[in-house]
C-alpha cells in the first residue's frame, strides 16, 4: 500500500475511516473478539481492541493490552468503515484505567437504545472484597454512538466476555465467562440482573471455556463458545430448548488455529439469507498472539440443524470489483507447488501481504469478482521480478481463458505494469494468475480499467 503512514495518520485525525478488505477485516489497527449485529439494514461488529503494551505503565509485554473499543459497519461485508473509538478505558468511572484490561464486548438494541457491554477491571472492590473483572454497560441512540457509560458496573457480575439474548418473548439474558459459562435474566432497563447467575451445566469440565455467544435458529438455542479441548482454543457449541439450558455439547466450528493463536472467539449473524461466523486470528502479528485480527467466513446449517464446521479463509466473504485494488493473497486456492504469500514488511506488517509464483505453471486462485457489464480494457499489475517474467491472468479456473499476458520486466523494484485485456467476460468470476516461465515473480496487487 502506498504511503500507509499518512493513511493511518489520516485515520487516527478523522477518527474514521474507509476500508476495503477482505480477511482480516480490519485493516487500520489490531482487532479481536468480534461481536457482529445487524442493526438497520448493516452489519455491525464490536472488537475488542488489542494494543502492543505502551512503555512506562508497568505493563505485561507478553499479555492482552486494551484500552478502548471501536465499531465498524458494512453493508457488503467488503468495505468497511470505522466509526472511531466508542468507550475508552479513560471515561469510565468505575474502570480501573491503569490496567488496559477491555475484554470482549457485545451490543444489542432494544426500543431505539443500543446497549454495548464490556468487561474491565474494576478499580473499586466490591461489598464481597473482589475487584477483579466487572461488566458495565454504555448506552447510546446510534449503533455508532456516542455511548454514555453507566457509572457502576453491573451487581452479581464477575467476569469477561459479555453476551447477551433477547429472546422472542422480550426477556433479556446476559451470558459471561469466568472459568465457567453464567447466565442470568436481564430486567427490561438492561441494565440490571434479574435472576441470579447460574453456572451453565452439562458443559466439558475440563479445559478454559469462555466467550459465550448465543443465539436461536427455528427454535433451537445454539451456546457457541471457545474451548481448550486440547492445547489451545477451537471453537465449539451446544444446543438446548431453553435460553438457561441445559445445553447438549454438539460440536466443532472452528478446529484450532494451525498457527498456533492461543485464543480464538466467534459471533453468528445472518444477514441478506447467509449466516456468517466472525472470528480472530493473529494475522498481522504471527509472532505474538496477542495482537489480533478479526476476519469473516460463510457459515452453514446441516439440514438436522448441526453447524457445518468452518474452514478459514484469507478470502474471506463478499464480491470484490475488479476495478478495485485485487490482493492475490487473499486466496481461495495455490497450486500444490511454487505459489506462496509472505508479508511485504515484516516490521510494518499492516503494510499487506504479497504472491510468489516461483515456478512455470504455478498459479493462485481468487474467487468472486466482479467485472460489471461494460468492456474494461486494460489490466494493472504491481509485480516485482529480478529476472523478468511472464504471467497470464485467466477467468475460472487455472486452465481457463486467458484475458491479459502481463510482462513483468526485470527489476529489483517493484514496478505496476499495464496489459490489454481481450476475451472480456462480463459478470462474476474467480480469477487466476499463472507463472509463464520459471523466473520468482511476487505481484502486489492487480486492478482492471
Ligand atoms: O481478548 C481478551 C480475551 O481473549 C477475550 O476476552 C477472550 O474471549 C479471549 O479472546
Amino acid at each position: 500500500m502506498k504511503n500507509y503512514k499518512s493513511f493511518i495518520f489520516g485515520l487516527a485525525v478523522l477518527g474514521v475511516g474507509s476500508l476495503s478488505a477482505q480477511n482480516p477485516i480490519v485493516r487500520n489497527q489490531f482487532s479481536a473478539d468480534p461481536t457482529a449485529r445487524v442493526f438497520n439494514g448493516k452489519v455491525y461488529v464490536f472488537p475488542s481492541h488489542d494494543i502492543p503494551a505502551p512503555e512506562g505503565k508497568g505493563l505485561r509485554k507478553d499479555w492482552f493490552c486494551m484500552a478502548d473499543y471501536h465499531v465498524f459497519s458494512s453493508e457488503n461485508l467488503t468495505d468497511w468503515t470505522d466509526h472511531g473509538m466508542i468507550v475508552s478505558q479513560n471515561k469510565v468511572a468505575w474502570v480501573d484505567s491503569t490496567t488496559y484490561s477491555m475484554w470482549a464486548p457485545d451490543c444489542i438494541e432494544r426500543n431505539g437504545k443500543y446497549y454495548f457491554y464490556f468487561p474491565a477491571n474494576k478499580n473499586v472492590a466490591d461489598p464481597n472484597g473482589r475487584k477483579g473483572f466487572g461488566i458495565g454497560v454504555a448506552v447510546a441512540d446510534k449503533p455508532e454512538g456516542p455511548y454514555i457509560p453507566q457509572t457502576e458496573p453491573i451487581k452479581g457480575v464477575n467476569g469477561i466476555d459479555p453476551n447477551v439474548l433477547i429472546d422472542k418473548d422480550g426477556q433479556a439474558y446476559l451470558y459471561w465467562s469466568m472459568g465457567n459459562l453464567f447466565v442470568a435474566k436481564l430486567k427490561e432497563n438492561m441494565l440490571e440482573l434479574d435472576s441470579e447467575p447460574l453456572a451453565i451445566p452439562n458443559l466439558p469440565q475440563k479445559g478454559l471455556k469462555e466467550g459465550p455467544f448465543v443465539f436461536e435458529r427455528n427454535g433451537v438455542y445454539y451456546l457457541t463458545f471457545p474451548h481448550v479441548e486440547n492445547k489451545i482454543e477451537r471453537l465449539e457449541y451446544a444446543i438446548g430448548n431453553n435460553p438457561m439450558g441445559p445445553f447438549k455439547m454438539t460440536g466443532v466450528i472452528m478446529d484450532e488455529s494451525p498457527e498456533n493463536c492461543w485464543t480464538n472467539h466467534q459471533s453468528i449473524v445472518q444477514y441478506n439469507n447467509q449466516w456468517y461466523l466472525f472470528y480472530h486470528h493473529n494475522d498481522y502479528s504471527p509472532k505474538f498472539d496477542k495482537n489480533r485480527s478479526i476476519r469473516v467466513d460463510s457459515l452453514f446449517f446441516d439440514t438436522d440443524g448441526k453447524i457445518r464446521k468452518v474452514i478459514p479463509t484469507l478470502r474471506g466473504v463478499g464480491v470484490t470489483s475488479a476495478k478495485e485494488n485485487i490482493q492475490p493473497d487473499r486466496y481461495n486456492k495455490l497450486s500444490k507447488t511454487g505459489a506462496s504469500i509472505a508479508l511485504l514488511d515484516t516490521v510494518n506488517t499492516f503494510s499487506g501481504w504479497k504472491t510468489i509464483l516461483e515456478a512455470p505453471e504455478a498459479w493462485v486462485q481468487y474467487n468472486t469478482v466482479d467485472f460489471g457489464r461494460k468492456k474494461l480494457k486494460t489490466v494493472e499489475v504491481k509485480a516485482q521480478s529480478e529476472n523478468g517474467s511472464t504471467l497470464q491472468i485467466r477467468l475460472d479456473k487455472a486452465d481457463g481463458p486467458v484475458i491479459a499476458e502481463v510482462n513483468v520486466p526485470k527489476s529489483k523494484n517493484w514496478n505496476t505494469v499495464e496489459a490489454k485485456v481481450s476475451k472480456f467476460q462480463s459478470g462474476i468470476h474467480n480469477l487466476v494468475l499463472v507463472m509463464k516461465d520459471e523466473n520468482k515473480t511476487e505481484i502486489d496487487w492487480l486492478q482492471f480499467k
